[in-house]
C-alpha cells in the first residue's frame, strides 16, 4: 500500500514583519515541556547513581538495556577484538575521519598570549586541558562509533590525560557496547571504556562511583571527571544539563535537528534527501526548510514523499518529518530567511542558495553551518573534519559545538615588576577607597612603604 502523504507543515511568514520573539514563536519546535518532562526522569537516575553507585548502575542496565551487569567496565581483550575483527572498510573510514578531525583540532588549538601592558608589566592568557574528561557516545536507534572519533580527537588535541568513555550496554553484544564503538575507542587508544548508557552515564562521570569491596564482587571505582560531552537523546541532554556546574559540559546536543536555507536555485532532490538523512536519526529529530520559493517547497514535497517512502527508516523518517517540528517556513526573500535562520538556531544549518558563501557569512546562529550543493550535513557527520556534537534546541545562540577549546581552561598569568605596580598604585588606592575596601589599597602601599 503507498502510504499517506507525509504531513510535512507550512509555516507562512511572509508579508509580515516579524521581530524576533514573533520569528521564534513561528518556526517549527518540539512542543515546549518536553525536556521539563524528562527532568524528574533524570532527576531519580542522578540520584540514584550518586546514592548507590554500581547496585543503581547494574539495575538501571537491567531496566533500561535489558542486560545483567556486575561491572560496567568493558575490559581490554574485548576493545582488542572488536579492533582486530573490524570491517576493513569501516576502519579505513573511521582512520580517515580520525586524520581530517585531527588535522582540525590541531589547526584551531588557541595560542597562548604574553601582552606587555607597560614595562616590567606582563599578563599572559595560558590555554590549559582540564584533566579528566568522561565522553558519551549514543546507542539506541543507531550505533555511532563517528561519535567516538568526534569527542576523543579535540580531547586528545588539547591534552587532556584522562580520557573515560561510555556507551549503552547492548542485549546482542554480551552487555558490552557495541564492538564498532569499542573498534573506534580501541583505534584512538582509549582504554577506559564503560557500558552504561543515558543519563546514568552522565551522573556516574559527573559524581563518580565509588570502588566495589571483595564482599559484593570487586571492582575499581570511577572517578569523577572535570567535563562531559558528547551528543544524546533527550535524556543525555537533560542530565548533562542537571550535572552542570558540578561538572563542565559541552552543549545541550540533543535530538538531532537540520535547517536548510534554499532559494529557487536548490536541487528539490538534494534539499529532501538532507532533511531526511537527519530524519533518519530520531522520530523527534527536526527537519526544517526555510525558502522564499514556493516552487521549491512544493517540488522538495514532491521528493520528501517519494524518498520517505523508500527509505530503510521510513517509519521513523515520516514520523520527524510530520511531527510538530518540522516544516517548511516560507518567507518573503533570502533577508527574512536569514533573520528565520537565526531565530530557529539550528543545531545543523545548510545553506543552498545563489551566492551561497555570502549567505552563509551573514548567519549569526548556528552549530554549524554547511555550505552549497556538496557540503551535506552528512560529510559533517563523518569525515569533513568538524565536529558533528553541536548545540541544539535554539542553544547555537549562545554556545558552541565541539572543540578543542571544550576541554581548555583559559588561565590569565599577571606578573609585574615593583615599578611596573608603583605605576598603577595610585590607582588600585583610588579604586579601592571608592569601594571601600581600602585594605585593597593598603595591601599595595605596603610594598612602597618606608622599610618595606
Ligand atoms: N547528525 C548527528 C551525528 C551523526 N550522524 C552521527 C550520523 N552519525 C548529530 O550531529
Ligand atoms: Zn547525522
Amino acid at each position: 500500500p503507498v502510504p499517506a502523504a507525509l504531513n510535512f507543515r507550512t509555516v507562512d511568514v511572509r508579508g509580515r514583519h516579524l521581530s524576533l520573539a514573533e520569528l521564534r514563536a513561528a518556526v517549527p519546535r518540539a512542543q515546549a515541556g518536553t525536556m521539563a518532562d524528562a527532568e524528574g526522569k533524570v532527576q531519580d537516575i542522578i540520584s540514584a547513581v550518586r546514592s548507590r553507585g554500581f547496585a543503581a548502575l547494574s539495575e538501571l542496565a537491567l531496566a533500561f538495556d535489558g542486560v545483567e551487569q556486575t561491572n560496567p567496565r568493558v575490559p581490554a581483550e574485548a576493545l582488542h577484538a572488536a579492533l582486530a575483527d573490524l570491517d576493513p572498510a569501516v576502519r579505513a573510514a573511521l582512520e580517515e575521519s580520525i586524520r581530517r578531525a585531527r588535522r582540525f583540532a590541531d589547526g584551531h588549538r588557541p595560542a597562548n598570549v604574553d601582552v606587555e601592558m607597560g614595562d616590567g608589566a606582563v599578563v599572559s592568557q595560558n590555554w590549559v586541558p582540564v584533566a579528566r574528561v568522561g565522553l558519551y557516545v549514543p546507542g539506541g536507534l543507531a550505533v555511532y562509533p563517528s561519535s567516538v572519533v568526534m569527542n576523543v580527537v579535540p580531547a586528545l588535541a588539547a591534552g587532556v590525560e584522562s580520557i573515560a568513555l561510555a556507551s549503552p550496554p547492548q542485549k546482542d553484544f554480551d552487555g558490552l557496547p557495541h564492538p564498532t564503538i569499542l573498534a573506534a575507542a580501541c583505534l584512538l587508544g582509549i582504554d577506559e571504556v564503560y557500558a552504561i548508557g543515558g543519563a546514568q552515564a552522565i551522573a556516574a562521570f559527573a559524581y563518580g562511583i565509588p570502588a566495589r569491596g571483595a564482599d559484593l564482587g570487586d571492582a575499581a571505582g570511577i572517578d569523577p571527571v572535570d567535563v562531559v560531552t558528547g551528543p544524546g537523546n533527550i535524556f543525555v541532554a537533560t542530565a548533562k544539563r542537571l550535572v552542570k556546574g558540578v561538572v563542565g559540559i559541552d552543549s545541550e546536543a540533543g535530538t538531532t535537528e537540520i535547517a536548510i536555507l534554499a532559494d529557487a536555485t536548490a536541487q528539490p532532490a538534494f534539499v529532501a534527501a538532507d532533511l531526511i538523512s537527519q530524519a533518519e536519526h530520531d522520530p523527534k529529530a527536526a527537519s526544517v526548510l526555510i525558502t522564499d520559493s514556493e516552487t521549491l517547497a512544493a517540488a522538495v514535497r514532491i521528493e520528501l514523499d517519494r524518498q520517505a517512502a523508500a527509505t530503510k527508516h521510513s517509519a521513523r523518517v515520516r514520523e520527524a518529518l510530520s511531527g510538530p517540528q518540522s516544516g517548511v517556513v516560507l518567507v518573503n526573500d533570502i533577508d527574512q530567511g536569514i533573520a528565520a535562520c537565526d531565530a530557529y538556531a539550528a543545531e545543523h544549518l545548510e545553506i543552498m542558495t545563489a551566492d551561497a558563501p555570502r549567505v552563509a557569512a551573514r548567519i549569526r546562529n548556528a552549530g554549524a553551518i554547511f555550505v552549497g550543493d556538496y557540503s551535506p550535513v552528512s560529510l559533517g557527520d563523518y569525515c569533513a573534519g568538524s565536529n558533528h556534537v553541536l548545540p541544539t534546541s535554539g542553544t547555537a545562540a549562545f554556545s558552541s559545538g565541539l572543540n578543542v577549546t571544550t576541554f581548555l581552561r583559559a588561565i590569565q598569568v599577571v606578573n609585574y615588576t615593583r615599578s611596573a605596580l608603583e605605576q598603577v598604585s595610585g590607582h588600585i588606592v583610588s579604586l579601592s577607597g571608592a569601594e571601600d575596601l581600602p585594605a585593597h589599597g593598603d595591601a599595595v602601599t605596603a610594598r612602597f612603604a618606608a622599610g618595606a
